[in-house]
């Protein structure tokens, strides 16, 4: 017998005896088995780009945890590379970027770009199949200003030279923006052809940004390519996920036509409340941090998200990903505290 999986529900608007519950960055770096199977990639990127190994990346924390939602296993700049900018991981430091190409170099890319990211339509196919009916497989790429904000900087960094570029280069900045606008858009739309039934656009950079330059960078691109994905006749619920935004993260809700919108740790508990009376499902917003740290305020802060969120369309989740040295048992602790039930499959296998 199928069921509508939990996440799907709570992205309907629907409130749930309990919520959903996945976590960002579930797959990867805190589970040994994930370590062992990195092992045998040449490297990140080559990883992200075999099926088999990123399938069941993206299947190892489901076999732990009874999750309501897997992500694909992937990262938001395999794009910039299928734009024709070199990308590569340093050991122990984080992405690089080559050169950033011409704009026009990259226009004539975007129609391409979606073939040479095939292989995570693959992924997608494989975990599809793997998955159990009542378990929701989501997609993601990352926003614009965001995967930007690597592709200026050649690196991981604080931002503030893709900052101050875009203050300098306003009109460089867009079109380098609607390039990514639309490749990302085709790139959503041909994962959810394969099998994803969510979509979440990270916006992990989304701070320190001033109300009108919000507006232009960060709320306009998210619109449009929600706008695009449905153009295309693609009708699977869209997960927002502006960080570190503070309060402009209501006026992305409320003008941004996603289903979801993804909350970091300072959320407020009214501010969560007002987003979800205004029709949008919320999620978060646990600290990564206290994840780690586990004991009993753990548990209280799980109880507390519960009962201030619990009333409307909720998933649960952190305000940011797992942090690599993470306790399993504190992850089993919170899945167990909010589905009710003990979990008791940590065999690895
Ligand atoms: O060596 C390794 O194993 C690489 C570590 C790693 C992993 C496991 C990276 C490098 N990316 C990933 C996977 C990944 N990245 C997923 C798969 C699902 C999962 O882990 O559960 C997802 C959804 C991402 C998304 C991603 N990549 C974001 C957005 C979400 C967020 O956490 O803010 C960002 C900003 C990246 C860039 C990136 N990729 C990897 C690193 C170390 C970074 C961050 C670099 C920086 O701090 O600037």
């Amino acid at each position: 017998m199928s069921e509508t999986p939990r996440l799907l529900r709570a992205l309907a608007g629907e409130t749930l005896d309990r919520p959903p519950i996945w976590f960002m960055r579930q797959a990867g770096r805190s589970l040994p088995e994930y370590r062992e199977l990195r092992t045998r990639a040449k490297d990140f990127m080559a990883f992200c780009f075999n099926p088999e190994m990123a399938a069941e990346a993206t299947l190892q924390p489901m076999r732990r945890f009874p999750m309501d939602g897997a992500i694909v296993f992937a990262d938001i700049l395999l794009l910039p590379q299928a734009l024709g900018q070199e990308v590569w991981f340093e050991a122990g430091e984080g992405p690089r970027l080559g050169a950033l190409p011409p704009i026009q170099a990259l226009r004539d890319a975007v129609e391409g770009s979606t073939v040479k990211l095939a292989n995570i339509g693959e992924t997608l196919s494989r975990v599809r199949a793997e998955l159990e009916s009542d378990r929701a497989l989501i997609g993601f790429a990352g926003a614009p200003w965001t995967v930007a904000t690597y592709m200026i900087e050649g690196r991981g960094s604080q931002r503030e030279a893709a900052r101050t570029y875009a203050y300098q280069h306003p009109e460089a900045l867009d079109a380098l923006l609607d390039v990514l606008v639309d490749s990302t858009a085709r790139y959503l739309v041909m994962q959810a052809r394969a099998g994803a039934q969510a979509l979440k656009l990270f916006e992990s950079w989304a701070e320190n940004l001033a109300e009108d330059v919000f507006e232009r960078i960060v709320v306009g691109p998210h619109t449009r390519i929600v706008q695009q994905v449905r153009a295309a006749g693609v009708d699977v619920p869209f997960i927002g996920f502006p960080r570190g935004c503070g309060a402009l993260v209501e006026n992305y809700a409320a003008k941004v036509p996603v289903q979801g919108v993804a909350l970091d740790t300072q959320a407020s508990f009214a501010m969560g409340r007002r987003i979800q009376a205004d029709g949008k499902t919320i999620q978060g917003a646990l600290d990564n941090l206290l994840l780690r740290a586990g004991g009993p305020a753990l548990d209280a802060r799980v109880d507390a998200l519960l009962e201030a969120w619990g009333q409307g369309p909720y998933i649960f989740n952190l305000g940011h990903g797992v942090i690599p040295d993470t306790p399993l048992e504190h992850i089993a602790q919170v899945v167990a505290r909010v589905t009710g039930k003990p979990v008791t499959r940590m065999a690895a296998a």
